[in-house]
């Protein structure tokens, strides 16, 4: 059943659900809700994905990624690569508010956010270090490179070229290093909102930047039509901008369900193994949500209230 006002994010991030849809309850408009309801994750370190002390990259370092968007004026605010700064959906949504830009990425966004009285600290925490060391220690693969560049880390061997099927092979361990936080929120003075926040992959190369800042691939709203979120390998899906996508078919008059799931056979019809999931939601409150579905593996988890429950509920698809 379909009831405004509504919060939807991506895994079951419940903590998240509840600070986000308590904003909306006080009166809060849905941009309010999305960056409370993305910084209790970053907080909490949802899952070690979101926030600091988790997947830090190549060189042992933890950066973010995060992104705001208004769907009644179609202002977006991004950090790409941030580093050094807690709150990375409060950067972004500073970006928004503060500057005529859309997106600042690396050690700018690092200085833009100081500059706008955000703490900077290290990212690194004894569990990162950890993820970093035991990656050093053992096979020191570094993910998300194709081949024949050499790895630049002293302490590993020289990087043995891996062929494309050994990589599918690992796609099952590497679902559990990445679960972004995707929000959109309705609130009642019919204002739309999404977000996203993550620290992306681990291992990754420093100065990767996945899909969760970049606009109709993390996130997209829209006051007109209804909003979506995505979250899972960034690299395949940015390249797609399911988001928008889901959008987009939902402003035709497509249902949810059909719409997020048609945003992820879009991509699968040219990489049939990725990891991705997708919510969205139109301005009736309907809602809905697709996964890939990787030999079966994944079960994707999302969060959602709209009212008609006192506790998030938990759905999955
Ligand atoms: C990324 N999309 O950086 C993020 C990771 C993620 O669930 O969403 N994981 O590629």
């Amino acid at each position: 059943k379909a009831s405004l006002p509504l919060v939807i994010n991506t895994w079951n991030f419940k903590n998240a659900t509840e600070a986000a849809w308590a904003v909306l309850q006080s009166g809060g408009s849905a941009l309010d809700a999305v960056e409370t309801g993305c910084n209790r994750c970053q907080e909490e370190q949802c899952d070690g994905s979101v926030g600091y002390g988790g997947n830090p990259d190549e060189s042992g370092e933890t950066t973010l990624d995060a992104m705001i968007m208004n769907g009644n004026t179609m202002e977006v605010g991004a950090v790409g690569d941030l580093r050094r700064i807690k709150n990375a959906i409060g950067v972004a949504r500073a970006v928004m508010e503060h500057t005529q830009h859309t997106m600042l990425v690396g050690e700018s966004a690092s200085v833009f956010a100081e500059n706008m009285g955000f703490i900077a600290e290290d990212l690194t925490t004894i569990k990162s270090l950890d993820i970093f060391t035991q990656w050093l220690k053992g096979n020191c693969q570094p993910n998300y490179r194709k081949n024949v560049l050499p790895n630049p880390s002293k302490s590993c061997p020289p990087y043995k070229p891996q062929v494309k099927l050994e990589q599918k092979k690992q796609l099952p361990a590497d679902i559990r290093s990445h679960d972004t936080i995707g929000m959109i929120a309705f609130d009642q003075y019919g204002h739309v909102a999404a977000g996203t926040s993550t620290n992306g992959l681990t291992h990754k190369v420093p100065g990767r930047v996945g899909d969760s800042p970049i606009v109709g691939a993390g996130a997209y709203a829209d006051s007109l039509a209804g909003a979506a979120a995505a979250t899972g390998d960034g690299d395949i899906m940015m390249r797609f901008l399911p988001s928008y996508l889901a959008v987009e078919l939902m402003r035709t008059g497509m249902d949810p369900s059909a719409a997020c799931k048609m945003a992820i056979s879009r991509i699968k019809r040219h990489y049939a193994d990725f990891f991705g999931a997708i919510i969205c939601a139109n301005l009736t409150g309907h809602y809905g949500a697709a996964c890939n579905k990787v030999d079966g593996f994944l079960q994707f988890h999302y969060m959602v209230s709209n009212g008609e429950s006192d506790a998030p509920l938990l759905k999955s698809v």
